[in-house]
This record gives structure tokens, sequence and C-alpha cells, in this order.
């Protein structure tokens, strides 16, 4: 259906005659299973690019129309005919080649690549192509990820398969009821593999789940770190196998306390050495089970996680033990650098924690990093442990679900976020290099947050979709822009009605400045959301008075001294970053308090105070986000009824929390200020008194 094939719809349209003259014969492999899922995608698509099935062929076909052909030199000669073997050879693993040319009198497309990976990526290439409307006839592509990793995180608990952040429903995976597959996790490969995606982490990186979702940690329902158990190892073996066949590879989080969890063991210290055989044994055991195990993701010494901190030992100590465990099988550990305790500035740890062990990890360790020193807000500046350990392999972690932009039931697209993360530079006057070029070598890569469910849209809001799309281009190929991707996402999600793209790219476009500005103020404020216990109001309303810690709001001022005057922050990165966000004259505005306390009346550049600055933003915020409602709305009739209303329904809740955010911001503004607006909008509390009597 329109929902739940995405950005895969394969509607026909105006090219679709020179289609059927080019593709309506196919002649493929049909060796490795990875050939079974290009097989099975090329009749799907074409089903819907041609209205007709192709027609298979294990030979050329022998009419003198063109055809189609997909496979490797080695295995088909058509190929080696029509493409220097040195070009593929010279093709990376995942990489692929596809050109137009002639043979024995017919007009042919040919898909080839050195593995059978390549092939899979080659004919996602070409059904995208054809999706976006684009002619066969001239076609000399080569393309290779940028990215050797390029994996989704699930935050997926295994056994009441509810999604931490996630806001579609329960988990995609009835983890209970594996090894017996659905059709829906083809489906889920399908989308993953379309845009690039080669590594899935299944579940939730906290695998104990510290008095959350009603967990009882006595009775272990819901500790996500059993799926080492042999007989989950056993029921994953399947998941595995689907997964390869789109050239994915599955992931678990661990429990870094899982030696002692089994009970085998009385202690989990990872310098004993019945610990070190303990997790070699597991990786071995997981390697019977899944030959092609991508390895483990861990969530060590943070919010509640156990970690080699309970045992005296460091963050090298620890990755190093699972990284040698998983050596022989070529898995590695990506170990997450969000640690932190609640005695100090989050933003100061990560880098205090990990820069001195740099160089010190074992080469089959990624330490993953989010983009930002806090925890995904919808802006922070980028890590300052980005290109500051040029010893260890790094990966970057985004957020692709909603958690702090409005939760799927606003509409918010991150590609410009990430855009923005992976265009830093991270060092100017010296190396000069930007955030995207750090994930190039073996063993760095990129991980996504992603939160998708069993909800027929499978991102709850149909718009997210273009999240998960864009995330994976860009992991693919970071140099991307975000027009490209949006253009790409908007035709084969909605088609070619130019009134229907222009509107849809536009709302994305301007999607997430509008969040910023109601939920923050616009100037590097952060954090003022509600953090309540129940699950489902975490972080979506707000509550700027719970976070004093983060905002720093005074009497006499606002914003947090993350400078020389203050923690020290800003001497974390280098030289020149560190004297241009030192300085509030020259820090950018849209940083400004996120490194400084200024007074409330500080004056900013074009005049205005910076209480002056937050009250606007806050108005002009939520009237973007009417604003883009009234877009949405303007396409009534021009799309289909299904999707206009669920869209519809979500912009009239997005307006109601904008105008919720803004209200309660700017009351909190004025409430510590004592200034006031010079519109007249916000009201004091002398007027209300004034309006009730
Ligand atoms: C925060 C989330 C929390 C995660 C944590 C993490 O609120 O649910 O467990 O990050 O990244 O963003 O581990």
């Amino acid at each position: 259906g329109k929902y739940d094939d995405c950005w895969l719809r394969y509607a026909e349209n105006g090219t679709s005659k020179s289609y059927r003259e080019r593709c309506s014969n196919v002649y493929a492999s049909v060796e490795a299973p990875e050939l079974g899922a290009v097989r099975d995608e090329l009749r799907r698509g074409f089903r819907g690019l041609l209205g007709r099935e192709p027609h298979f062929w294990q030979h050329p076909p022998r009419s003198a129309d063109g055809f189609l052909a997909v496979g490797t030199p080695a295995e088909m000669e058509v190929v080696s005919d029509c493409v220097s073997s040195e070009a593929v050879e010279s093709l990376d693993d995942e990489g692929f080649l596809i050109r137009t040319a002639d043979w024995e009198g017919a007009e042919i497309v040919v898909v080839t690549a050195s593995t059978d990976r390549g092939l899979v990526y080659g004919t996602f290439y070409l059904l995208r192509h054809m999706s976006l409307g684009r002619p066969l006839d001239s076609l000399d592509v080569v393309r290779e990820p940028t990215n050797a990793e390029r994996i989704v995180n699930h935050w997926d608990n295994p056994f009441r398969r509810s999604v931490e952040r996630g806001y579609a429903g329960p988990s995609i995976f009835d983890f209970e009821r594996l090894p017996d597959l659905r059709e829906r996790y083809v489906d889920y490969a399908r989308l993953l593999a379309s845009v690039g995606i080669n590594g899935i982490v299944v579940n939730n990186v906290n695998t104990q789940i510290p008095n959350r979702d009603g967990a009882n940690e006595a009775t272990n329902e819901l500790g996500g770190w059993q799926l080492l158990e042999t007989r989950y190892l056993e029921k994953l073996t399947g998941l595995a196998a689907l997964f390869r066949r789109y050239g994915i590879r599955l992931y678990l989080s661990v429990n870094f306390g899982a030696p002692e969890k089994f009970g085998d063991l009385d202690t989990a210290d990872p310098c004993d050495d019945r610990i070190e055989q303990w997790w070699a044994a597991k990786a071995d055991e997981i390697h019977e089970c899944i030959p092609d195990f991508g390895g483990f993701l861990v969530k060590a010494d943070s919010e509640g996680q156990p970690g080699p901190y309970n045992y005296d030992a460091d963050h090298v100590n620890g990755a190093n033990v699972l990284a040698r465990a998983l050596e022989p099988h070529s898995g590695r550990v990506w170990w997450r650098a969000f640690v932190y305790d609640s005695h100090e500035d989050r933003a100061v740890q990560q880098y205090n924690t990990f820069e001195p062990l740099d160089g010190e990890f074992h080469e089959n360790v990624t330490v993953q990093v989010k983009n930002g020193p806090i925890d995904f807000q919808p802006r922070e500046p980028v890590s300052p442990v980005f290109g500051q350990m040029p010893e260890t392999n790094l990966g970057l972690e985004l957020q692709i679900t909603g958690e702090y932009t409005g939760q799927h039931v606003h509409a918010c697209y991150h590609v410009p976020m990430w855009k923005e993360v992976l265009e830093f530079d991270t060092d100017p006057e010296g190396r000069g290099r930007r955030v995207k070029n750090l994930f190039t070598e073996e063993g760095t890569g990129i991980a996504g947050v992603s939160g998708p469910g069993d909800d027929p849209n499978w991102t709850g809001h149909y718009l997210a979709q273009a999240n998960l799309y864009g995330y994976g281009r860009l992991a693919w190929n970071p140099d991307l822009d975000d027009e490209t991707i949006t253009d790409e996402w908007v035709r084969q999600t909605f088609g070619d009605d130019p009134a229907v793209i222009e509107t849809v790219t536009d709302i994305m476009h301007d999607s997430w400045p509008a969040v910023i500005d109601y939920t923050t103020g616009g100037l590097g404020l952060l954090h003022m959301m509600y953090n309540g216990e129940a699950r489902l109001e975490n972080h979506y309303d707000p509550s700027p008075e719970e976070w004093p810690g983060y905002h720093g709001a005074t009497e006499d001022g606002i914003g947090k001294d993350r400078n020389s005057k203050g923690n020290g922050y800003t001497q974390q990165y280098p030289a020149a970053l560190a004297a241009g966000y030192d300085d509030p004259e020259t820090c950018p505005n849209e940083l400004l308090l996120f490194f400084h306390h200024l007074p409330w009346e500080y004056e900013l550049e074009d005049g205005r105070t910076v209480v002056q600055t937050l009250y606007d933003n806050c108005f002009a915020g939520a009237a973007e986000a009417e604003r883009l409602r009234d877009e949405w709305n303007s396409l009534d009739g021009k799309i289909d009824d299904e999707r206009f209303r669920h869209i519809a329904e979500r912009f009239d809740e997005q307006v109601v929390q904008a105008e919720r955010w803004r209200d309660t911001l700017v009351a909190f503004f004025y409430e510590r200020s004592s200034v006031p607006d010079q519109r007249g909008r916000v009201p004091s509390a002398d007027a209300s008194d004034e309006s009730g009597a």
C-alpha cells in the first residue's frame, strides 16, 4: 500500500514506455542468496514501473529487443563483453557499475559489481533512477560507499516489544516468535538496503531496564541481555540470514555484566582471565549461529548500565576484552562514548573520559560518539571528540528517531541538521578535517538510532520516513546535499506533480528551524523539556523550571558558562574554534547561550536584546508551525486522502503543541527576567491581574 511502501512505491511514470522496451526481459544470475533478493526486487519494482512483470532468463534473451543484465563478469559473459574487468575488479566490495551498452545488436543495460552485495546496491540504484523517471539510454554510473559501516541502532526491548524512544508502535520484531519470520522483516530489510544500510543492531543499548516500562529486574523479563543465551541465539539465526540476503549484518547490544548475570561467574572484571575466556567462548558460539555476525554495541557506565568502572577498570580494558573476543570472527565492538554522571555538566565529560585514552583501543573497537556533547538536542555544537582522537576508530552516532524534535507528532526533517554536523570543520586552522571525512577508514562508520515500529507506515508520522531515507543516503555518501536527498525522497514518495513536490519540499526544508525556535528560543538553549517518569510524556512537553543546570536562567541572565570563565568546555576544542566560541562577540548566535551566561538585556549584533530575541524566536517558530500546516492543507485533493489526512491531523496537533511551548517558554523568560516583550505579546503578571479585575 501507499503507506508502508515508503519510498519504494515504484509508481508508473512518464518514462515507463521506454522502460518497457529495455527492461521487460531480465537476464540475472541465480547463484547467491543475494541474487534472490535482486530478482524479487526487480519483479516488484517492474510490476509498478513497467506496469508488468519482467521475464527472467538464465541466458541472454534471443530477441533483438533490449534487456537488463544483472551479474558479475565472472558469471556472465554478456557482462564481461560490455564492461572492462579492471573497472569491476577495482570496485570495493559494495560498489557497483551500471552502463548502457550495445550487445549483438541489442541495446542493453548492465548492472555489475565484484560481489553479490554490490549487485543488490546496483539494483536499488537502478530502481531509484527509474522511479525518478530518468532515462536509461546513456547510463555510465560507478558508485561506492564513502563509509564502510552504515548501521542502524534499534532501541527495541525484545521481551515486550516496546521501543525506547520509538513513536511508531511496538518493535518490528516479534523476538519471542523467532525463528519464525514475517514478510514485514523482508520489507524492512528492503527499505534499509535500498538506501545502503549494511548493519542492524536489533536490541536496545539499555540491556537492563532500570524502572522503565514497569520492568521488574527480579523477573529478568525485559533484559535484552538475554539475547546472548543459547536459546535466543538460535532464534536469531534465521533473522540474520534474512538480512544477509540484503547485505545487512546483524549486531547485538550486550550487557557488560553478562558473565555475572548469566550466573556462571561472580565477576565481569575485564582484566580477569575467566572473563576474557567467557567472552571469547560467547563470541565463538554466536559465530557458529551467525557466521557473518557484525559484533557488539555497548552502553557501559551510563544511566544505570554496568561497565568497567564497576570493577575498577577503564573503558580501554572494557572495550578491548570484547574486541579480542570478536577479532577471530572479524567482529567489531561499538563502544559508546555516552558516559556521564550527574555531578558535573554533561558536556565536558565525554572528551575528558575518552581523549586521554586515544591510541589505546584495540583496532576492532569503534568508539561511537553522539553528534553533540549533550544528547540529541534540536541543536548542539559538534562534539569536541571528533577530530581529536586520531589514533582511535571513531563512529558518529546520529538520532533518526525524533526524541527531542516532536516525537513524530511534529514534522521535523533531520537531514539539514545532519548536514550541518557532517560539514563542520573540526580543525579549521589545522588539518581542516570535516566531520564527514572522519569515517572513511576501515573500522570507522556511522550509526543512526532509529525508531521504526510496527505501525503501518513504519515511523508514526509519515513524513518521518524521510529521516530514515536521508540517514541511509548520507551514511553512504555524506557529500550529498540536502536538496538532492529531499528531492529524491519527495519524488519517490509523492510522485511528479510539481505543485506537490514544491510544497512538500518547502515543508521539509523549514520544519527543523521551526522546531528549534519554539522549543529553545533559537540561541543555543536546550533541554527545557519535561522529563517525567511516564514514558510517552518524556521529552515532549515543555518544562524549563526542571533544568536550571542546562539553561542557567537566573534573575540576572540566561545561558551557561561553558567557556574559559566557566567550566572550561570551550577549551576542549582546537584553538581556533575555542577562541571563536569563547567570546560572546564571535560565538555564533545559534549557540550563544550554550556557551555563555549573558544578561537578559545583552545586545546582539542586530540591536535586539537576548530576551527580546528569545521572545521573537518563540513566536516566529509557533507561527511557522502554523504556516507549515496551512501549506500542507493546500495539498487537499492533490494527493490521496489517506496520506493527506494522516499528515493534516499531525499538523493540527503540532500547532497546538508549538503554541504550548511558545507560551511556556516566553512566560518563563519573562518571569525570570522581568523584562517585558517590546511587542506586548507576553502577558505580564500585572496585565493578567487587570484583566481579571
Ligand atoms: C537519551 C535517551 C535515553 C537513552 C540514552 C542513550 O533519552 O532513552 O537511553 O539517550 O543514548 O537520549 O543511551
